[in-house]
């Protein structure tokens, strides 16, 4: 009796020989061959096909499907790869828009002053064209969110003379004694200590408190006058002012 088993993959098949001999009808199988070609036979032979493959088919496959994982593991890692370079452009683009985002808005505001103020080192300056007491005039700089100017630094003081000293006006500043006499502050509170061996911008025998005889008014209140002198006078007279702030983004 011929048996045939039909592999899926013809190709890759070794042959098994099978002679069914004559002499013994009652044996289904004499000889068993194996061989890499097809066999030549003088009588018809039969073809028996045991298995899909022999064993060197199996190494084969082993090696294939080892090749095969290799494969999927390297594109595997590849998309990995891909992947990690997609997150750090998407996190490195947001950071780039964040910043040109970020220059643009800056580009595009700008610091000023309101009309009528003077700029001097990113702070904005009033002269008044009118004249209040020293409490009015501090009064009126606050409602402009600023303050009676508080000369800081010789350059603002500069900045200051050069403006007043062509005019015939004096101007109250932001520095005063009423609540404690000789103790000169600034109103934001800062003591001024310019009255012992850092005299600043005072004339000589200033600040005098002085008063008239009999008067109980005295001079609480600092000016500063044409050529950037200081002087207290009585904190009632009416006098110019100057308020200061900083820029501010318009
Ligand atoms: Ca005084
Ligand atoms: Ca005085």
């Amino acid at each position: 009796m011929v048996v045939l088993v039909s592999p899926e993959d013809e190709a890759e098949l070794n042959y098994a020989v099978v002679n069914f001999g004559k002499k013994s009808p009652s044996s289904d199988v004499i000889n068993i061959q194996q061989n890499t070609n097809a066999p030549e036979l003088e009588e018809e032979p039969s073809y028996v096909f045991i298995g899909s493959k022999l064993p060197s088919s199996g190494v084969t496959d082993a090696m294939e499907h080892a090749k095969a994982r290799k494969t999927q593991e390297d594109v595997i890692k590849i998309c990995k790869q891909h992947r990690k370079l997609l997150i750090i452009s998407i996190i490195a683009a947001i950071i780039l828009l964040t910043v040109i985002i970020a220059v643009t808005i800056g580009r595009n505001q700008s610091e000023c002053c309101p009309e009528d103020w003077k700029i001097f080192n990113h702070s904005c300056y009033y002269f008044s064209l009118m004249g209040y007491n020293w409490s009015e005039a501090k009064e009126q700089c606050e409602k402009n969110q600023s303050t009676l100017v508080m000369i800081k630094s010789s350059k603002e003081q500069d900045f200051l003379n050069k403006t007043v000293r062509n005019g015939t006006d004096e101007y109250w500043i932001g520095l005063t004694d009423a609540n404690h006499e000789g103790d000169w502050k600034w109103v934001n509170g800062e003591s001024c200590k310019c009255t012992e061996t850092n005299r600043l911008y005072w004339y000589d025998k200033e600040p005098d408190n002085w008063s008239a005889s009999g008067s109980i008014v005295d001079e609480d209140c600092a000016i500063i006058k044409q050529d950037g002198g200081w002087s207290d006078t009585k904190c009632i007279d009416r006098q110019k002012w100057i308020c200061e702030k900083l820029m501010s983004i318009c």
